[in-house]
């Protein structure tokens, strides 16, 4: 077999990759561990940018996004149970995000790409990358007991966090970044509508907790919990008392409970691998980069790595030139790392941290305080929340 592009994953990276190429001409092939159902079932992400449903317009797979999604042009911050709202849409000349799951996205990625005959191989063992570093690389993997192999020009690396294609960069090349978060986010998912129309962000002396949302009918809770937590401990009456507390009175007056059907601990973790591209192969999404989720940037950020790589690959297959390509990494990890930071700093505002003494609680306080009161302060959030511009690319 043989493809101009391998693409390793059929997660949001991998797949919105294979939409783009399809739409350029630039032929390509998915590989993925898991089936269909299982990478439709995994509840994650559910806050889009507004480059992520321009995408998905430009794709013509956002029928459903545009009849459901729910924008929002303005979120809500509680310090200690005292909310306050942020007018988004105000602050930054009209932007918004959009409400819609991940699981949701890849229905839509999937449906269309049958529709649009994108070569998805499903339930592969064994990937292994060959010769990254040459001009003739290859992909090889087990299905069904047999050996396969896919020669390409290019392998992108779109397999998340736990995939084969960053341990393919020499551990010479590659240069890690690293910040593990002492707790994590115990989440549930209940049939019950939203609190508010909009999400809350909760600093409380308990913790950071967060009222989200996937439908009019449809609530996402999460608490910060500690690492050793157990599922089991947290009963949903449990559940429900502690998000309660920490989100406030105001907020608790509005709270539906109702019985959970989804309830998982996630770590946090903010981690980025440079450079994101060897040889022949590219890394795009949770495979180079995660964020802790706080500021919803994950699969956004999958988004915009893989709208900056097809640009790349649509520069080299038209012109010859390898600017594009050669550009990638920087380019991307230029919009990454702000993307980080936030990410980072919007944790270190919002979660009560174990080594937390009276100073640095007064401090997230003090900061919190300012943003309330502040327009300039809340402006930098807004801009930041709904998604910085992506620079422009070298060959332009
Ligand atoms: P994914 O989604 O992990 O997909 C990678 C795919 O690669 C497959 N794979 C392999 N395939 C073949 N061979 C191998 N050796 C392979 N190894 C792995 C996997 O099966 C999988 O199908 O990575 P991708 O595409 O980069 O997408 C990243 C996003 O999924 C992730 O960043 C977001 O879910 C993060 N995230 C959020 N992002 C947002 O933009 N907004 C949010 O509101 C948001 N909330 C969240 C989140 C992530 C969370 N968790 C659970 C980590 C909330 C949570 C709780
Ligand atoms: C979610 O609804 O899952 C969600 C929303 C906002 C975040 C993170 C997760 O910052």
């Amino acid at each position: 077999m043989r493809t101009q592009v391998a693409i390793i994953g059929a997660g949001p990276a991998g797949m919105f990759l294979a939409h783009l190429l399809r739409r350029e001409g630039i032929e390509a092939v998915v590989i993925e561990r898991h089936d269909r159902p299982y990478v439709e079932g995994r509840v994650r992400a559910g806050v889009l940018e507004q480059i992520t449903v321009d995408l998905m317009r430009k794709l013509d797979i956002a029928a459903r996004l545009d009849k459901e999604g729910l924008v929002h042009t303005g979120t809500n911050l509680s310090l200690d149970g005292e909310l306050f709202h942020i007018d988004i849409a105000g602050l930054t000349g009209g932007a918004s995000v959009t409400v819609y799951g991940q699981q949701e996205v890849m229905k839509d990625l999937f449906a269309a790409s049958s529709q649009r005959s994108i070569s998805i191989v499903w339930n592969v063992k064994d990937v292994i990358l060959h010769d990254v570093s040459s001009s003739a690389p290859y992909v090889t993997w087990t299905a069904g007991g047999a050996e396969q192999r896919l020669a390409c020009d290019y392998i992108a690396g779109c397999d998340g966090y736990h995939g084969v294609s960053r341990a393919s960069i020499p551990a010479n090349v590659l240069r890690n970044f690293e910040r593990v978060y002492p707790f994590g986010w115990l989440g549930i998912l209940a049939d019950v509508p939203p609190a508010e129309q909009e999400l809350v962000y909760a600093n409380h002396a308990r913790g950071f907790a967060l009222a989200s949302m996937r439908s009019p009918t449809r609530s996402r809770y999460y608490i910060q919990c500690s690492l050793d937590e157990k599922i089991e401990d947290w009963p949903d009456d449990r559940f429900w008392d502690e998000v309660c507390i920490r989100l406030g009175p105001a907020v608790t007056a509005k709270v539906v409970r109702g019985p959970s059907f989804e309830k998982s601990i996630a770590p946090l973790r903010s981690f980025v691998s440079e450079p994101m591209r060897w040889g022949c192969l590219f890394l795009a999404g949770d495979a180079a980069h995660i964020v802790p989720p706080t500021g919803a940037k994950g699969m956004n950020l999958a988004v915009s790595d893989v709208m900056m790589l097809t640009e790349a690959l649509v520069h080299y297959y038209r012109s010859g030139s390898t600017v594009g390509i050669d550009g990638y990494s920087a380019r991307a990890l230029a919009r990454i790392w702000k993307a980080e930071r936030f990410s980072w700093w919007f944790t270190s505002i919002t979660h009560r941290f174990p080594d937390m003494d009276g100073f640095a609680r007064r401090l997230q306080m003090a900061e919190l305080d300012y943003i309330r009161n502040s327009e300039a302060a809340q402006r930098t959030l807004a801009e930041n929340y709904v998604g910085l511009p992506m620079q422009t690319a070298g060959h332009e």
